[in-house]
């Protein structure tokens, strides 16, 4: 794997790391423990399969996690939490105050006070956890993960444990406008600010957060461009676009399994054109405003009624939520309504709806499959599908079209789409509609660009980058200790 040497480069590969994220990533599958899918995990992967270090995060309720995987060369450090802890530090003040507050509030956060004590409490359990395994590794990179754990970096420097540490934002950071209307803003913002990095998926993203520490830390701090002067501290503020692994997504698109997997889509949508939707059912994923725009482009085209099919898959996510009840309550009548008034006596309906997981060869199958993908998030970080789609439609020699949302962190990088906003559904159904239009040429070139693009930036490049300056902070090792 090209990245991967990028990864290794210099002094960065010889350092230990102890990475903190809310779950650790491992299941319990057929043949017994097994590493989970999904976004981090297969980021973090290739990082901690090749030196020593320690995953700490909660056990998932399992109670039985083991202190190593033989996949992995690490050990996981396991925190277990009560149901209560969990219902207001995890659904409680991470779901529904954080996650809607750091997507421009696009549902209503919900302030709690229980919540934040737990919420704080739970982090302290998190820092005993990661301050352990800093103990068992002479000076480590300490890589704190996600909204769920912002106290996390100041709680640890309190203890004084040596290493470096940093934090990624794995969701966007709000305009300062919307930050400060949490009543424990200076909380968080001084528990991020315990790291010695801190970093985000956009230069914007990254901007609001200075700004929102100037506007509430102005009086205890001090600014020098992308730097935070806390006392004697320095804090960097950082950019890095996360991303896939193209040349490892690659390979498996090419497999067999994959190749039958698509003949079987290809022989059931046969003759029409077909559009996908892929994600966890999630309220900032305008999974709504997509489905009815291909309502409305139904309605408006008659002719394309029996030769337009849509798959949304639908991963199921935070149902212990009552947003994301409701929301997959509406999802479905929208499904069954577009159904009922569309679907022609004795043909196949208009809109296919999976709500579950799919391992990784069927989903590479779908994304081979698709003409389009409709990726139309009302805000997203960054959205690691779309750039999986393009990986997979160049290594398949496909000529798909990704229709992205400009509000997600992807439209960044990814300018060869069609670019869409999902709050004009009138818009984005013209868009569907112009998207599949496209010659054939100009897709293919639009694929193949895009394609580039995320090779290039792969997810080995953001890992480097993101441990590169952090192992840069270190005190020098000796031979000896980074045999360790
Ligand atoms: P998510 O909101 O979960 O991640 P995304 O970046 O799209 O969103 O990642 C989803 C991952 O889940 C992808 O790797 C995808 O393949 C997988 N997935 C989706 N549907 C699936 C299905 N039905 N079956 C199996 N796998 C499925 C958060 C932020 C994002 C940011 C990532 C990484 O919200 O903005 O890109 O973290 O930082």
């Amino acid at each position: 794997m090209a990245g991967a040497s990028v990864a290794l480069d210099g002094r960065s590969s010889e350092v230990p790391v102890v990475a903190v994220s809310n779950r650790l990533p491992v299941q319990l599958g057929d043949d017994g423990w097994e590493l989970a899918p999904g976004g981090l995990v297969t980021a973090l992967r290739p990082v901690m399969q090749r030196r020593s270090g320690t995953w700490v995060g909660w056990d998932g309720g399992s109670g039985a996690t083991p202190s190593r995987l033989p996949s992995l060369s690490i050990d996981l450090g396991a925190v277990q939490l009560e149901q209560a802890e969990l219902d207001g530090y995890y659904h409680g003040f991470a779901n529904r105050t954080l996650w809607p507050l750091l997507h421009n509030a696009v549902e209503k956060p919900v302030f709690d006070r229980d919540w934040w004590a737990t919420y704080r409490d739970v982090n302290r359990r998190f820092a005993e956890a990661a301050a352990a395994a800093v103990a068992q590794h002479a000076d480590p990179v300490v890589w704190v993960h996600d909204y769920h754990l912002m106290l996390v970096p100041q709680l640890l420097r309190e203890r004084d444990l040596g290493g470096a540490t940093g934090f990624f934002l794995h969701v966007p950071w709000p305009s300062p406008d919307l930050f400060v209307r949490l009543p424990w803003r200076r909380d968080v913002l001084l528990g991020l600010l315990g790291a010695d990095v801190v970093s985000f998926h956009t230069e914007g993203y990254r901007s609001n957060f200075v700004r929102t520490c100037r506007r509430v830390l102005g009086d205890e701090a001090t600014f020098r461009g992308s730097e935070i002067v806390l006392g004697d501290r320095v804090v960097r503020t950082t950019s890095s676009p996360i991303s896939v692994d193209a040349s490892e997504l690659a390979q498996l698109a090419q497999t067999t399994e994959v190749t039958a997997e698509l003949q079987a889509l290809q022989r059931q949508f046969e003759g029409r054109t077909l559009l996908l939707g892929v994600d966890r059912l999630d309220y900032t994923k305008g999974i709504i405003e997509r489905l009815l725009a291909v309502e409305l482009l139904l309605e408006r085209s008659p002719q394309l009624r029996g030769r337009l099919a849509m798959v949304q898959i639908a991963v199921p996510s935070r149902d212990d939520v009552v947003e994301y009840r409701e929301l997959r309550a509406t999802v479905e009548q929208i499904v069954g309504r577009i159904n009922g008034r569309f679907t022609v006596p004795g043909e196949d309906v208009p809109v296919h709806y999976l709500y579950r997981s799919l391992g990784q060869a069927p989903l590479a199958a779908y994304y081979a499959a698709a003409d389009a993908l409709l990726v139309t998030p009302l805000i997203d970080g960054m959205n690691l599908v779309a750039k999986e789609y393009v990986v997979v439609q160049q290594a398949r020699r496909a000529n798909g079209v990704l229709v992205l949302s400009e509000f997600t962190g992807a439209a960044l990088e990814l300018k060869d789409a069609v670019l869409c906003n999902p709050f004009d559904v009138e818009g984005l159904s013209q868009q569907i509609e112009r998207a599949i239009a496209l010659p054939e040429s100009d897709r293919r070139r639009r694929i193949a660009a895009m394609a580039r693009r995320v090779r290039a930036h792969d997810v080995h490049r953001w890992v480097a980058g993101q441990l590169s300056p952090l192992s840069d902070m270190l005190p020098a090792r000796s031979p000896l200790a980074s045999k360790a």
